[in-house]
């Protein structure tokens, strides 16, 4: 049974309501549907001052890192390695209100509690809102816990840009960050004993099991590239079609190819082409050019690098036939992570202690957590997706009951962690 005193009061879902909707405010006006609040932009640190003063106004010592995460520290009574909580304030276009803030709003939440319970811990607790979690942006996810993990560098920042051509680098110093400074942000493993993120399931796994809560084993690993094919650009009425050199139609059959690489068993491999543009774009033109992404997940890791050569033998193939020609680009890479058993031990335990029996699963979307294990032991907890599981879409949906009751076993699992 939990010790006395181990568990704060419970989170009020009204709460959760309140500050969902108040960072969903925070949203690129006019973009359409849903939030956009995308990696490195002014919307993103205004989500962080949101942050910072909440902490700070509970009395918390919080600074913002060269890389633009932020963090709150509420000591313990000893001053030894913190555990810590947290998630992304950064949001892919037209998302949805949940994806990242609902980990944030739990962190918020059950350090409002905590401090206001008075409940002690030995180990300083941590709460964190990261940056540049979204790979929409700029092809690779999780900047900012990469850089606090010490996976990404100065340099790195300095190679990657947005579809507007706008430099990682550039974006982090036009919102006063230093991307020449990140180094300054790694966590050391010395100064951390646990991370344990909340996070929406991001699929319908949770729901179509009645399960209220999740506890992942496995993390998905990640292979974006960036294929570009070219042709020849010509009139839309003058060429004849046994002429035609045509990079959209190439690019077609590549997609449909790398929908049937991918096959229908859910094995945890998916492979999605996110992004397709053709050049010039003209309805009476023969597009000359087609850039487009694919975005390999996996669970098995030796499956995934082969699934990757895989795409390109496949889409080189495609093209020669066609008379085309590729390129490619490789964007991003994560592997898939196993969780730290003992963490996910003990996220069962607190569940079990209030009745809960949480369904173990792994994730497909990929997550800051991803990154942290390199630093320390870490965990995540999945509160359900309703809305058929839809997320990166405006349509995604969790009950803020769910989330207050994920918030609350979260805030057990963190206290048993900082005894
Ligand atoms: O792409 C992902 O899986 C996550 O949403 N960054
Ligand atoms: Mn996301
Ligand atoms: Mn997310």
């Amino acid at each position: 049974m939990p010790l006395a005193g181990e568990r704060p009061t419970p989170v009020a879902p009204e709460r959760v309501a309140e500050w969902i909707e108040r960072f969903a405010a925070i949203s690129e006006p006019d973009s359409g549907p849903g939030v956009t609040r995308l990696a490195h932009t002014a919307l993103e640190r205004r989500a962080h001052e949101v942050f910072t003063d909440f902490m700070a106004g509970l009395g918390l010592t919080v600074w913002t890192d060269a890389a633009g995460n932020t963090i709150a520290e509420k000591p313990g009574t000893e001053e030894t390695a913190a555990v810590g909580t947290g998630s992304h304030l950064d949001s892919v276009p037209s998302a949805g209100r949940f994806d990242g803030i609902a980990g944030v709003v739990a962190a918020m939440l059950l350090a409002e509690r905590v401090v206001t319970d008075g409940v002690g811990h030995r180990r300083p607790l941590r709460f964190v809102a990261f940056a540049g979690e979204e790979g929409a942006r700029f092809g690779r996810a999780c900047i900012g816990s990469r850089i606090v993990a010490g996976l990404t560098t100065t340099a790195d920042l300095h190679q990657l840009q947005d579809a507007k051509g706008v430099g990682l680098a550039e974006a982090m110093a036009g919102v006063g960050l230093d991307p020449d400074a990140v180094a300054d942000a790694r966590w050391s493993p010395r100064e951390w004993a646990g991370f344990v993120e909340l996070h929406i399931e991001q699929g319908s796994v949770l729901a179509d099991a009645g399960a209220a809560v999740g506890v992942v084993d496995v993390i998905s690993g990640s292979t974006r590239l960036e294929l570009t094919v070219d042709g020849v650009a010509a009139h839309s009425g003058g060429m004849p079609m046994h002429l035609r050199r045509d990079a959209l139609t190439a690019a077609a059959e590549v997609v449909l190819e790398l929908e049937a690489l991918a096959g229908t068993a859910d094995d945890g491999r998916r492979i999605t082409v996110g992004r397709l543009e053709a050049l010039p774009g003209s309805i009476t033109t023969i597009p000359g050019r087609c850039v487009l992404t694919v975005d390999i997940r996996d669970i098995d890791l030796e499956r995934q690098c082969a699934t990757a050569e895989d795409v390109l033998e496949r889409a080189a193939a495609i093209a020669e036939r066609r008379g085309v020609t590729l390129t490619s680009r490789h964007l991003a890479e994560a592997s898939p992570e196993e969780l730290t058993p003992s963490v996910r031990r003990t996220l069962i335990d607190v569940a079990r202690e209030v009745g809960t029996e949480p369904l173990v699963l792994p994730s497909g979307a990929s997550h800051d957590t991803q990154m942290i294990k390199q630093v320390c032991p870490v965990g995540m907890l999945f509160v359900p997706s309703r809305a058929g599981g839809v997320s990166h879409s405006p349509h995604e949906d969790t009950d803020f009951g769910d989330l207050a009751r994920g918030a609350d076993l979260l805030g057990a699992a963190l206290l048993r962690l900082a005894r």
